[in-house]
This record gives structure tokens, sequence and C-alpha cells, in this order.
């Protein structure tokens, strides 16, 4: 498999830790890393070397480029039928503080959205007890109609299971979870973001998070919606209660699942097929055509896929798991640049600065991450100490977090295509 030019890929220093060597070895060759070498990135006392090899596959992929949106997320309702320990979001009817937002609030956040030039809105919200399926599918339509070209990325896989559940279509499984999921791309849905995943884990999910689907359920969420074309993103909620070893089997069942979806289009590229059957994406020059993978449909690729993988750090603050400590951040900055490292078939590792901090996520562009999120403006699921639900930052200061990081900004729609921008108006580059 051959790499793209060495001055994306520079010398690393020698390390300290020998393990590292055949590690680093396998990533210039584009050869996959499997859970042991995970571990092993994960107990070396190099941290720096193992963000140095992230990096490398960072630039490998996305040269000098950096992306951001400008968006905006809504959460509409925060009652949920489930009471999660780590999820300080969640509120029963009539517990303070419990909201509910109606189609019309929605509309008006659409609306200011796109005013502002927001090209994605990012909705998703709690299990809701009694809101019908039919809501949901009106108010996709409203915002449509309120703002036909902003691209709506909604519904966790659990609240997609949750529709399936309320919808009283009479398909179950997968035949009802596909059929749900078209008619909500009729109603205008674009892709599904990555929430809900937490950890692929049947111990970790008793403990933490019972009342949801499992890791098995989640994957086929996201199987149906890439057969139907839909794009869609990946999370994974680390530095609670689960060890690192599931961690990185979390990142190995999602790369395997990628493995599948790219497969058939990884040939149609004449990519060199691995006895293994994996896909690993090595650079531009082989497997990205305008530096990024086509649009479902198009080149030989016929489902939608992964994106993004979006490692996300506990915070403790208010949950039922407050008493265990927020991951530090040398954790954070090494689990990102590891998830950089096993996902080496995801295109895009976002570093979310709203759960990061901007400052971390500045850092985290020189150690795996590509993508920042957007301009968010609302945001209630996690709230940095003291801190409301108003959690926005501006173009200028996502463009020069990442001119700080040596990085070149990129406007993206939610697909990754380049924005051409003036003003509040805008459009998709088409290249
Ligand atoms: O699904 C909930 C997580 C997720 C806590 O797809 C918590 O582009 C940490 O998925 N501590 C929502 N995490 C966020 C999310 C996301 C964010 C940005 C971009 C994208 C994307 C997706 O937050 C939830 C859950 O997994 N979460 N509570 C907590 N206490």
């Amino acid at each position: 498999m051959s790499l793209v030019a060495d001055e994306l890929a520079p010398p690393l220093p020698p390390g300290r830790d020998s393990r590292l060597e055949t590690i680093e070895d396998k990533v210039r060759h584009g050869v996959r890393l499997n859970e042991s070498d995970g571990m092993v990135l994960y107990e070396t006392p190099d941290v720096h070397r193992v963000m140095a090899l992230a990096d490398l596959v960072r630039r490998r992929l996305h040269g000098l480029a950096a992306y951001y949106n400008i968006n905006r997320h809504i959460n509409y309702s925060n009652i949920c039928a489930l009471s999660c320990s780590f999820c300080a979001f969640h509120r029963k009817k009539d517990q303070e503080g419990a909201y509910e937002k109606s189609t019309e609030d929605i509309v008006r956040d659409v609306q200011g959205a796109a005013a502002a030039g927001a090209t994605e809105i990012h909705m998703v919200g709690g299990l809701h007890p009694w809101l019908p399926f039919e809501w949901y599918l009106d108010t996709l339509r409203a915002m449509k109609a309120a703002a036909p070209h902003i691209h709506i990325k909604a519904f966790t896989a659990v609240e997609i299971v949750h529709l399936q559940r309320i919808s009283k279509r009479g398909a179950q499984g997968y035949a009802g979870i596909t059929s749900v999921l078209h008619d909500l791309l009729q109603a205008g849905l674009g892709s599904l973001p990555g929430g809900g995943a937490e950890v692929f884990d049947d111990r970790v999910h008793d403990a933490a998070f019972k009342g949801k689907i499992r890791g098995d359920h989640w994957l086929d969420v996201h199987r149906a919606a890439h057969e139907l074309g839909l794009n869609t993103n990946a999370t994974i909620l680390y530095g609670h209660i689960e060890q690192r070893p599931e961690r990185l089997h979390h990142m190995q069942l999602l790369r395997q699942q990628q493995d599948h979806t790219l497969r058939a289009w990884s040939a149609a590229q004449g990519m060199q097929p691995s006895s293994d059957g994996s896909v690993v994406l090595t650079g531009p020059a082989e497997c990205y055509p305008n530096q990024r993978l086509p649009m479902p449909g198009q080149l030989g690729l016929s489902t939608g896929y992964f994106q993004t993988i979006i490692p996300l750090p506990f915070y403790p603050n208010a949950s039922e798991l407050e008493r265990l400590p927020a991951p530090t951040g040398l954790e954070n900055l090494r689990t990102l640049a590891i998830a950089r490292l096993m996902l080496d078939n995801f295109p895009h590792v976002k570093a979310f600065w709203v759960m990061q901090t901007l400052p971390m996520a500045e850092l985290m562009l020189n150690a795996g991450a590509d993508d920042m999120d957007g301009t968010v403006v609302w945001y209630d699921i996690t709230k940095a100490v003291g801190e409301g639900n108003h959690q926005e930052t501006t173009v200028g200061d996502l463009t020069k977090a990442i001119s700080d990081a040596g990085f070149q900004p990129v406007e993206r729609d939610t697909l990754y295509r380049r924005v051409m921008r003036d003003g509040a108006a805008w459009r998709v580059a088409s290249t």
C-alpha cells in the first residue's frame, strides 16, 4: 500500500519505549494495529510519541486541513424514560428543570441558525415518554420547510430504537428500524449523530446505562442507516467505570463494521485487499478523492459510512457517578490519539471543543484530531462547572485556534464537503 509524500510523515525521534518501534513500523506501512498494540499505546509512558504517531496518520489523511462548521445544537427535551447513572441531562416529567421544546420553538431556533449562516442542525434529546412518532416527522418537515438547505443531523441510535417502538408500524427488529429511518429520511433527516454508543460492553452497560440499547443494537441502527445511504458518526464515552481494554474493544467493533461498509468500495478503487479483509485509509492520494470519501452513490460507494469518531470524556458533575474523578487532560489526549490510530478506516476524528475545551481541542489537532465541531451555541447535555447551556464559540475563535495549532481552517458541511461562504450565504464547493 503506497503512502503519501514524506513531508507529511516526517521521521519521529527515537523513543524510549522499544515496543513503540514495531507499532510505528505498522503505522508507517498502513498495517492495522491490534488490541494488544492498543494496550501498549495506553500503557507506554511515552504519551508524546503516541500523539506524534496519531499526528502522522492525521497529516497523511488530511494534510494541513482542520475542519469546523457553523452549526446549532438543539436539545428538544431532557425528559427521558431512562435514568442512566452517567447522565446529568435527563429529567422526569415533574422534576425541576424538565423542559420540552415545541415544534414552533424548534423552527424558531432553526430560523435563527439559518440567519446566522449555519449549515447544520444537530438535534438530539431524551427518550420522551409521550411525544408520538408523528411529532418527530412533523417537526423534521417543519424544520426543512423553514430552512431547506440546512442539513439535519438528528437522533442517536437509542432514540431511533425508541421511535421504532412508539411508531406502531408493525415491522419489528431490523426491518422496523429501516422503516422508521426511511420515514425520517423522507421527512428531512440528513444523517445520524454518533451519540448513545457509550461503551460497547455488557458489564459496563448493565452497571451504568442498563435501560439503553446494547452495543450490537446500536451498531445495527447505524448499519441500517448506512444501507439507506445516510452517513453517521460514532462516539465513545470513556473515563467512568469502563476499563481501557473495553475502550479498545469498542473501537475494534466500530472498525469491523466500517470494514464491511467500505470493502466493496475499496475493491472498486483498486485498493489491495488485505488478507483479513481490513480496509485501512492511508491517504488522499490513494483513497480520498478530493480529500474525503465520496458521497454515498458515487465512485463505487453504494452505502453511507461512519465519518467521524468523537471521543467523549466523562463529565461526572451532577450525575449519579459524581464521586468518580473526570479523566485527566493527558488521558483525553491519549485516548483521542489512540482512537485515530485504531480507527484506521474512519476518515475523521473530532475533538468536540465543548467537552474537550477549546484549548485542549487545539492541542488535539496535533494529536490525531482533524475536526472541532462548530459554533454550537446551545448545548445542554454536559456543562462545564458553573456554566449554563449557552456554550457558543465564534468562527473567529475556531479559525484562530486552528491557525495557532499550525493548520489551515476549512469550513465544512456535515458531510465534510468544503463550504464557500459570502456572509450568511453559502454553498458547497463543487470539487
Ligand atoms: O449520547 C451524556 C454523552 C452524548 C455525559 O455526532 C456524556 O457529531 C460525558 O454524541 N459525560 C451526546 N458524556 C454528545 C454527542 C456528540 C457531540 C458532538 C458531536 C457529535 C456528532 C455527537 O454525550 C450522549 C452521551 O454519550 N454524555 N452524559 C456525561 N456526563
